[in-house]
Formats: C-alpha cells, structure tokens, sequence
C-alpha cells in the first residue's frame, strides 16, 4: 500500500496543478503577464482577465457540463491532500508520542482536519431556510425590445442560464418540506448584463404593506421564543395575534390556508414576483409589469392529512421530487407571463398597484406569454450552490427597475445585507454560484476573502494613471427610470391600501366548492392549535368582512359563536372591477392529464398473479409514471403463474401517502397474504380517503370490499377513481386508469 501511494504521490508532483482550472483563474493560460503602469484600454485581455467573472465566462456558457468548471474540483483519481496541497499519509491515525502515549501538537494534517470541521456551518438563512436548487435556462418567445432592453428579451430564441431555488418560509434548514407555508420562487438570470434577481413567491401577494412590518411578521410565524415551538408552522398563538391585529395580512392568509400552501411538488406550482416592478425600453419609456412563473406540469396540491403524514415518511418529499424528476431527464418547465400595464390604467384600478397585499386580476390586466424557464441540471454541491446562493432584488439589470411599493424598498436593502451575515463579507459576489457571467470591474477592494486579484495601483475614478479605467458607461449602464416625484417627506400609506378586505373576498369567491372546504379546512385547523381563546375570536370577527358564511363555518368547526364583524380600517371601499376571477383557483391549470413522473404503488405478495402485474407496470411505464413493486419484503416475488417479479420497496419503508394512485394485484393466494398485514388496509384506505386512483386487479376486489370501498361503489354511485379488471380486460383497465390518474384526484370522496 506504502508503494502505491509513493508511485501515486509521484504522479502527482508530475502532473499539472491539481486542479487544472486553476491555472485559468491566474489568466496563465492566456499567457498573460503584469505590465508595467498598467494602462490600457478597456476590455484589452489584461483588463477583463483581472476579474474573476471573465472565467466564468467561459465556464458557463461553455454548455452544460462545462458550467462552473472554474470552480469545480474533481477528486476521482486523485491522492488525498492537505488544504495546502500536501499529500497525506495516513488518514486514519493521529501522530502519537509513542503508541499509547499522547497525541502531538505539531499533528498539523489532525489540527487542518478537526478546524475545518469545526467552522463547516454557516448562518442558515433567517427566513427560507429550507430550499432546493437547481440549474436551467430562461428562452424567450419573442422580442420584446418595445418594452425592455434586459438582455434576456432582446431576441426570440434568446438563452439566458438561470439557478432557481424554491424554499418554505418558516422552517429552519432540516424542516419538513410539507409544512402549511407559502413556497419561495427565487431565480437568478445571468444575463449578459449582469444578474437579475427574480425573488419571489408561490403566492402573488404577500402578508404585509410595509418593509417596516417584515421583522414583526416574521417573530410572530417563526416558532415562539420562549420554547422554541412549533417548527415550521403557523398555527401557533403569536402568527395567529399579529395576523389578528393587523388586517392587512387576510388576503395572504386566504391564500396559505387554501390548497396553494401545500403543493404536491415544487414542480406543480405557480410561482410570482408579487411586486409591481417598471420594465424601461432603449428609448427610456417605462411600462409596469407584473411577473408570472406557471407550470407546465399544471398546479397540484397534497390534502393536509396526506402533508402531515408526508412529514413523517419522507421530510425530503419535494426536494427528492426535485431532484429525482430531473435526473430523470424529467425537465421541469414554466412559462414566463407578463401583466403589462401603464401608469395610466393603474390610476384607475380600485387598488393601488404599489400595495404588495393586491394583486391585479387577469381580466383587467391579461397574463402575455413571453418566454419558457427549462431546469435540467442538479446542482453538484448542495452547500457550494443551493446554500450559498445569495439572491438579491438589488440585483436588477438595464430594462428592469423598481416601483415605489414600500415593501419592495426594504427588500432592496435587507437582502444584500442579510448575505454580509450569512455568507461572511462583502465578497459574496465572488462565490462561483453568484458570480455573473458579464464581467465585472470597479473599484470595490479587498475585504474578507477577496478572490479577483486586481492589478495596477489604480482603486479610484476619475483616474488618470489607469487611463480612466474602469469608466463609466452613462447611457449603456443602469440608468434609473426618471419618475417625477411629488409630496411632503411623512410616514403614512395611501387610501386604498386600507381596504383588506376586497381581494380577500374575490380570493374566497373564486374558488371551486372543493377549494372553498380546504379553506375552512385549513383555518379551523390553525386556529384549532391556538391556547388563547380571544385570538381565535379575534380573527373570525376579521374573517366575516372576508365571507360571513366561511367565517360561520370555520367558527362552527371550532364550536364558537360567529362574532360581530371587526370594525374597517375603511368603510367604504372602492367597488372592485370584478368579483369573481377564475384564473386564481387552481382548478384553472389542470395541466396535460398525463401521468409523467406521477408515482405509482403496486402492491404485491407472494401468490400474486404477475402477468397482470408486468403488464400494467409496462404500461404505466410507458406513459411516463414511476412504479414502485411493494412487498411484505424485498426482494424476488413468487407469483402464482411463474412471473418474474421483484419487490423494490416494503409496507415497512413506502407508506401510502409518497403514491399518487394505487394498483392492488389479481391471485387470490396473493390477495390473501397481503389481506394479513395491517399496513394493506391502510394503504387502500389512505389512497381512497386522500382521492387516489385505484386499480383493482381481479381478486383484489376482495381488499377494496375489506376496506369498505366496495359498498361504495355498489351504492350506486360510481367513482370515476375506482377501476376493477380482469384478465381480459387488463389493457383497458389500464388506460383507464392512467386517464383517471391524471386527473390527479378524486375529490367527491372527501365528503363520504
Ligand atoms: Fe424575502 C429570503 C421572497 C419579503 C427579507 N425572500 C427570501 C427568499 C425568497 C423571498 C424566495 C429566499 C431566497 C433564496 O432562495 O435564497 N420575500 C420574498 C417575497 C417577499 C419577501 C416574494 C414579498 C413580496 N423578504 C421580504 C421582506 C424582507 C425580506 C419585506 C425584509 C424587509 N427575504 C428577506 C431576507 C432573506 C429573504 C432576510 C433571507 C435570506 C435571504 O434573504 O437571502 O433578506
């Protein structure tokens, strides 16, 4: 072993730098060498190879395999070195005076070891703790050069490389991924002009008006300071007092107790820049803008019971979603919406556009196309890239600016400086993850861990010994929109942002009934939770401005008498433009009805009949689901007709609720040995009581009529969710149960 690692320690010292790239970041192979004075004109290779963004240039436009090659270290092959790039030994023992004497302080390769360790951990974020990442890119459909001049919409077919991570709000870093929350949509756009920063939400609106509130907001939902609970949930007693006294935040709620707080995937859901923003043409005209994420897969939501459950069985659930659809070569994609709309016809709304707990409704403003967001790589390193990402709605181009919303403003300051705290100085920038592709040059210097070796003595403008470099770009940079302003310095909120109840209403009113009872559902749960009755009171006296008849139903969940209403922060409200808007219930994306990357359970046992099972595996299969064979245990199945069959997965290790839709087997002998184990009636039972598709193969007829399913459909009321073949009708059976999977789910059960 001794002569391996010589020969091996020798072939290193021959090699190059052990990390090829690294040659790159001194511009060596550019053969590039300090001048004298460094003066030189702008963008000459001296100057761009001083920044540490002109590697990743090359790095990350150079496909996807190549992107952040700069910064990637590849160890297959290698020998094991100190951070210093010293070969190591012996990785397993300390240096020890003697055998059993003590070990020495000199054991500098122990001390390098045990150091690093000890400072692994950094800050988790203060909120969005928890969140998964990954790699794609941002096509646009069309030009949009009337509109903006942000690189990303200059031409049709334009690529522009994107790192998105999606995140709950409440929950620390290891929480649970199916907690009752709104869900984080942030993108980064490495545009050709610098980052753009896309932070936002599942949700179009948000909890409250004024930065001033967020940290108020956020004390309140994180869990109580004295005990340290609830982890990751809101139905506690301080989120529920502050949402109580401070109306503003019910249109937001109605949409975190609706189905919207419990995605089925992050895949599945809507995503929204929730702020109005300004997009400014070449010309310097400006339009506002809305900005709208929506999925190709369609909206899907859990039921709560099946999200409490989830929590249990696999707290990774939408992060594993994530990561395994894309391995899959299952892309996950959006489609990129605008609201376009002119500070004429924001004058006229009934709300103010500049009012984060409003949205505007399609039928005012519609959603236009203009482009599609493909992810199709997972990160390499879950703390260098998805921990480490820092975003920023600072980080905004030419042709993208801001509006005045009050709330927008804090966020330009608070997350720049949360980044200081979090990723430990000023040069989080330099991180490869966060580092543009456009190049960068200034005179920002120094600090902890600066990368960018700057040369020449120049670290100022104007200059003159670095020949006026780097000069400012005047038209061609950022130039902010010129908004006339008007008005006296004060502390206050325009009038329409007292009304918080309108949008609220339009929310409830434009729900299925279905959605309507997950509401209540949710809202009789959280407040359910809370240990002071007068909160509880509190916030249905707020809820009948929103829906006297939810507020009743709610309290009649709860066994309260329905309050007096609270008393409006303005009594008489602005009639809204419409009362109903059917594009905010999620009944409007139903999605294609297909079945890809749905999971699907077939359950076995030995003395199952296979042929059936293989068949209706190859078919699901074929339509893109991802199956798992269930067992008592692992392994080779012996089935009733000679069928290989091999069970991936147990009762033990796959509870029901991680399956979108169930097959349950034909063999009688099978039937009946998996008729003997508890977790079999469970399963059926939890697929049917969470709306799942169910596939009854011959004999298993036996385990729906054990679980009481069978009355039900001999009750003459036929559910489309529950399908019964034989032999002969295997193939049928089959279609029609990846037709009746893909509606996802089964509802009408929810009222047995
Ligand atoms: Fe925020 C993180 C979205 C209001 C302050 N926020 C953060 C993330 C998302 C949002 C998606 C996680 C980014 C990531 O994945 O790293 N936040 C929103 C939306 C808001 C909003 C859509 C309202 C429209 N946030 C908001 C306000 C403030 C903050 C009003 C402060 C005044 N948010 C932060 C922060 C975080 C953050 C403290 C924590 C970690 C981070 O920034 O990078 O700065």
């Amino acid at each position: 072993a001794l002569a391996q690692q010589a020969t091996a320690v020798e072939a290193l010292a021959a090699s190059m730098p052990y990390n090829a790239n690294k040659s790159k970041e001194f511009g060596r192979d550019n053969a590039i060498s300090p001048s004298a004075g460094q003066t030189q004109e702008p963008n000459s290779d001296l100057a761009s190879a001083s920044t540490l963004s002109e590697t990743n240039i090359s790095a990350k436009t150079g496909g996807d395999a190549a992107s952040l090659d700069r910064a990637r270290v590849d160890s297959a092959g290698e020998v094991l070195t100190t951070n210093q790039g010293v070969a190591v030994g012996d990785n397993q023992n300390s240096l020890k005076a003697g055998l059993r004497g003590p070990t020495l302080l000199e054991d500098f390769i122990l001390r390098e070891k045990i150091t690093h360790f000890d400072h692994e951990r950094i800050p988790e974020r203060i909120v969005h703790a928890r969140g998964s990442a990954a790699h794609g890119y941002f096509e646009a459909y069309q030009s949009l050069t009337d509109l903006t001049r942000a690189a990303p919409f200059q031409e049709a077919g334009k690529i522009t490389p994107v790192f998105v991570r999606f995140s709950t709000v409440a929950g620390e870093r290891g929480s649970v991924d199916t907690a009752r929350d709104v869900r984080g949509f942030a993108v980064k756009f490495y545009t050709d002009e610098g980052n753009w920063d896309l932070v936002g939400n599942n949700i179009p609106v948000f909890f409250i008006q004024d930065a001033m509130k967020f940290p108020d907001l956020i004390h309140a939902v994180k869990p109580e300071p004295h005990n340290g609970l609830p982890q990751a949930a809101s139905a506690h007693d301080t989120f529920w007092d502050f949402a109580s006294l401070m109306p503003e935040t019910t249109h937001t709620l109605m949409w975190v107790m609706s189905d919207r707080g419990i995605p089925r995937s992050y895949r599945m859901m809507q995503g929204f820049g929730v702020h109005t923003f300004r997009l400014v043409n070449a010309a310097g005209e400006s339009q506002f803008v809305k900005f709208h994420w929506t999925p190709k897969l369609g909206t899907h939501s859990l039921v709560w019971d099946e999200a409490v459950k989830i929590a249990g069985a696999d707290s990774d659930f939408h992060r594993r979603d994530l990561w395994d659809a894309i391995e899959a070569g299952e892309y996950p994609e959006w489609e990129l919406g605008l609201q376009i709309f002119t500070e004429a016809q924001a004058e006229g709304f009934s709300f103010d556009v500049l009012d984060a707990t409003k949205l505007i409704p399609e039928e005012l403003v519609p959603v236009t196309p203009v482009g599609r967001m493909v992810l199709n790589r997972n990160p390499d390193n879950f703390f260098a890239e998805t921990e480490q990402v820092a975003f920023c709605t600072a980080h905004v181009v030419p042709g993208i600016d801001f509006s005045n919303d009050p709330l927008l403003a804090g966020r330009i300051h608070s997350y720049v400086d949360t980044q200081i705290t979090r990723l430990g100085g000023a040069n989080f920038h330099e991180i490869p993850i966060n580092a543009p592709l456009a190049p960068v040059h200034n005179n920002q210097r120094d600090g902890l861990h600066r990368q960018a070796i700057p040369r020449g003595k120049v670290a100022y403008e104007p200059n003159s010994l670095g020949g006026g470099c780097p000069f400012q770009a005047g038209a061609a940079g950022f130039v902010s929109f010129p908004e006339p302003l008007e008005g006296d310095k004060l502390r206050g909120k325009p009038e329409k942002f007292a009304d918080h109840y309108t949008q609220a209403t339009l929310f409830y009113e434009s729900q299925t009934e279905l959605e309507k009872a997950h509401i209540i559902g949710g809202f009789r749960f959280e407040l359910s939770k809370l240990t002071v009755p007068a909160i509880r009171e509190r916030m249905l006296a707020s809820l009948v401005n929103v829906s006297a008849d939810m507020a009743a139903k709610i309290a009649d969940g709860l066994g309260m008498e329905l309050p007096e209403a609270m008393p409006k922060a303005l009594a008489k409200c602005i009639p809204p433009e419409v009362t109903q808007s059917p594009a905010l219930s999620l009944a409007a994306l139903p999605g294609d009805g297909g079945i890809r990357t749905r999971k699907v359970a077939i359950l076995v046992a030995d003395g199952v009949h296979g042929a059936s099972i293989v068949a209706v595996q190859a078919a699901l299969g074929a339509a893109g689901a991802v199956v798992s064979i269930i067992a008592p245990r692992l392994g080779p199945v012996s089935t009733a007709d000679g069928e290989s069959v091999e069970a991936t997965a147990t009762l033990e290790n796959s509870p029901p609720v991680l399956f979108d839709a169930l097959v349950l087997p034909d063999g009688s002998d099978g039937v009946t040995r998996l008729a003997g184990y508890g977790q079999t009636l469970e399963f059926v039972t939890n697929q049917y009581r969470h709306g799942k598709t169910i596939l009854a193969l011959g004999a298993a007829n036996a385990l729906l009529d054990k679980a009481g399913i069978a009355n039900t459909l001999a009750s003459g009321r036929p559910d489309p969710g529950i399908l019964l073949a034989g032999v002969d009708t295997l193939d049928d059976g089959a279609a029609g149960f990846i037709a009746a999977a893909g509606k996802h789910r089964h509802p009408a059960r929810e009222t047995d």
